[in-house]
This record gives structure tokens, sequence and C-alpha cells, in this order.
């Protein structure tokens, strides 16, 4: 076992001044145990601690570093853009060009609002929802995760998911009495929902591939259908996109599936590891936002021009001739090995794995995994016992069963194939310890 000897002392200094030591709860290992590595820096598909433990990264950020860290040309943009200036307070003609990077990406987008992150992202499309239809209710599904907005802590996914609090104290009543809970690739639940609240549903939010309770992809029709059933009943569609968009395709999971949602959130990859995030959708509707309509939406940092020369600069990275066919051909590859690894393991009945281009979970559980009750009935144990092989092996993953992990298009051959070997090792301490 490497010395964590550095991060250790760390985690008790970040102990006495950061709330878990962490800024985010999903890094304090608390599913998993231990001691998260402190990382010092990261070049391409590689994490360094603070101990000088090398590790494959399979987080990525938990999603924005599709390029890998530290991507050259990413590390320039940002540097250009630091030496005029960090924010202004007034727009730039670097974020007229990433909203019309996302326009031209999203088919479902002709006017965009940008933001600081994936939750600010969320809390403008309900609120405009809302404002556009005058209605209260909005429905999201079980297990689904929108960042931390009231509303939205209900049945919450991702870090809410793992520490148990799926529904958190400190949310009013009030604020979670219009959030209209659903399973996840449940069409006629939905239907019911929009029956019983006919009139009242302002929308409906989901992830259109979900990735915060595990990766569950929608089941055929799904998403078609919650189209129509919203169309039916005079809702809004809400495509989540925070995690997909950018990841599945450059278009997201609305050029995957060929399902238009009135309303896309965005973030990570959009920022390229800065802070973005974006809401967006047909002009008319966007247009009911400040200032030239009546929903109120405002942030100091929206719109950074630092985040921006990121943003910008990731998406140029994207737009390469097969970029997504190699990063599909990797992820593929490695999925493959992981279920090779745990069959070689005698454990092919304990596990299943689910995947959508380069976002994926092994789960510790038969499976199949659908929604939100197939995924909490993994093994935490022998989760934990993998996820700690590994990450002795130098593999870093997600600390938490509920999180997807990521392959980014700086993974070469040989991380992959360490990383495969370091799985048959895990997966066999898995079948004899658990
Ligand atoms: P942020 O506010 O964290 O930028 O975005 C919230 C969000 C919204 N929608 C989806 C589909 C998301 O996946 C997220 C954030 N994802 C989690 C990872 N599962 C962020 C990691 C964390 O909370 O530390």
């Amino acid at each position: 076992m490497a010395s964590n000897r550095k991060s250790e002392t760390l985690l008790t200094k970040a102990n006495r001044v950061l709330v878990g030591g962490v800024n985010s709860p999903v890094r304090a290992f608390a599913a998993v145990g231990g001691v998260p590595p402190f990382i010092a820096k990261g070049k391409g598909a590689t994490l360094t601690d603070a101990d000088g433990n090398h590790y494959i990264d399979y987080v990525g950020g938990y999603g924005p570093m599709i390029l890998g860290h530290a991507h050259e040309r990413v590390m320039t943009a940002i540097t250009k853009a630091v030496h005029k200036g960090a924010s202004f307070g007034a727009p730039t003609e670097s974020e007229v060009k990433l909203a019309e990077a996302v326009a031209e990406a999203m088919p479902a987008i002709e006017a965009v609002r940008l933001v600081s992150s994936g939750t600010e992202a969320v809390m403008t499309a309900l609120r405009l929802a809302r404002g556009v239809t005058g209605r209260a209710k909005i429905v999201k599904t079980v297990g689904g995760y929108h960042g931390h907005a009231d509303a939205m802590l209900v049945s919450a996914g991702s870090g809410a998911l793992t520490l148990g609090v799926p529904s958190s104290p400190g949310v009013p009543a009030g604020a979670a009495a219009d959030t209209v809970l659903v399973p996840y690739n449940d069409l006629s639940a939905a239907a019911a929902a929009m029956e019983q609240f006919a009139g009242q549903i302002a929308g409906m939010i989901v992830e259109p591939v979900a990735g915060n309770m595990g990766v569950v992809l929608p089941g055929e029709g799904y998403l078609q259908g919650l189209r129509e059933l919203c169309d039916a009943h005079g809702a809004m569609l809400i495509f989540d996109e925070v995690m997909t968009g950018f990841r599945l395709a450059y278009g997201g999971a609305q050029q995957v599936y060929g399902v238009r949602p009135d309303i896309t959130t965005l973030g990570k990859i959009l920022g390229g590891g800065m802070p973005v995030g974006a809401v967006g959708g047909r002009r008319t509707l966007m247009n009911h936002l400040a200032p030239v309509g009546p929903v109120y939406q405002a942030g100091t940092l929206s719109g950074n021009p630092i985040a921006m020369a990121a943003g910008l600069a990731t998406l140029a990275e994207l737009q390469a001739e097969g970029f997504y066919e190699s990063l599909e051909q990797a992820s593929a590859q490695l999925a493959q090995g992981l279920l090779d690894a745990a069959r070689a393991a005698g454990l092919a009945d304990r596990v299943c794995l689910n995947r959508a281009a380069s976002m994926m979970t092994l789960f510790f559980t038969p499976g199949p995994v659908r929604d939100h009750a197939a995924a909490t009935a993994a093994d935490p144990a022998a989760f934990a016992t993998y996820f700690h092989a590994m990450l002795d092996a130098g593999v870093y993953l997600p600390p938490s069963q509920y999180e997807a992990f990521f392959l980014s298009a700086a993974h070469t051959q040989d991380d992959i194939h360490r990383t495969i070997d370091a799985a048959q090792h895990a997966m066999g301490l898995v079948a004899k310890t658990t």
C-alpha cells in the first residue's frame, strides 16, 4: 500500500475548517471509508496525489474532463484569457461565442443563458417552466439528481443518495410540496402523475440517461413517451443534460435519442473544468427570462471570460474528426474487460454494467438496473472492497456505487489494460471476501 501520510495530514487539517474536509460530500469517501487522496495535479488520464501516488482517473471531475487533465490547448486558452482580466460584470465576445456553439450543437436550443453551475442551470430551468406555464408542480424521477436546489432534493441521487439523505433536512415542506416523484423508466407512472395533477404541472425534469443512481439508460420509447405526455398536458419537458451534454455525443442525449426537450440544462464539459452551466431552449421560451421577460435570473460570474475560454477550447477539441468514435471504442473495450474480469472471478451473476458512450457504472447486483430500486439493491460491501482494491492498484473510481465513471480521450490502451488487470485482482478479492 503506497503511503498516504500527506493526504492523511491534509484531511486532518481540512476537517478543522471544511465541513467533512470537503467542498462536495461525495468526495469524502463516506460510502467506501478510508482517506480520500488529496490531489496535487492531473495530466491527461493521470492524477497525482500529495504523496506522489499516481492514479488512472475515471472520476474526471465528475464529468467535465472528457479531454483529460491539463489539456495543452485548453490550458493555453485559459492562460491567455487570465491575462486579459478575470471578470468584468459586462458582456464579452467570448460568452457570445460559447452560446453560439451551444445553440449550434444542441438541436433543441436557439437561445441560452449561461450560469456558473449545473444547479444554477436547473434552478433557472424550473423557474422558467413555472413562469411560462403559470403552474407550480414539477415532476422528477426517484434517484434523479439535478443539483442541490431545494425542490430537487426530494429523493435525489448522487451524493444525496450516497449519504442516505435523498430528501434533505432543511428543505421546508413548502419547497418540496410541488415536486412530484415518479420512478425512472416508468411511463405509466408519469402519465398517472400528469393526470392526477392535470393543469398543475409546469414541467418534468429528467436525466435523459441517468447518471446519478449509477448509469441507467432510458428504456425503448421512454423519452419519446415523456415528450408526448408533456405535449398532451401543456407541460415543459426539461432534459437535464449537465452530465450527458457533449458526453454522449456532441449534441448530447437529444441528438442520440432524437427527442427534443423544451428546455435543456448543461454544465460540466461545457466549462472544460471551469465553473459553467447553461439553460437553453426555443427563443420564444427563453425570452421569458430577464431582461427581456419577467422571469428573474442573474449571476455575478455568469459568462465568466476565463470559464468561457476553457469551454470554447474544449468544444473545439470535441469537434475533431472521429473524436466520439474512438472514445466509444475505448469505452466498449473497458466495459467488456471489466465484465470479463468479473466473470473470471466467478462474479458474473453478481454484477452488471450499464454504459452510455463513455459514462458507465459497474453495479454489484445481478440487475438489470433500470431504475433507482434496482440500483439500490447493489451490495455496498462488495462495491467498497472493489473500490479500494482498484484504488490501491492505482485506479481512481468515484467513491460511490451511485456515480458514473468516465473515460476521456486521454486514456491510452496501456491505461485500459492496466485498469482491466487491476479489476481482475479486485474482483478476485470481492469473490473471496464478500
Ligand atoms: P453542479 O451544481 O454540481 O455543477 O451540477 C448539478 C448536477 C445537475 N444535473 C446533473 C445531471 C448532475 O449530474 C449534476 C451534478 N453531478 C454530480 C455528480 N453525480 C456532481 C458531483 C458532486 O456533487 O460533487
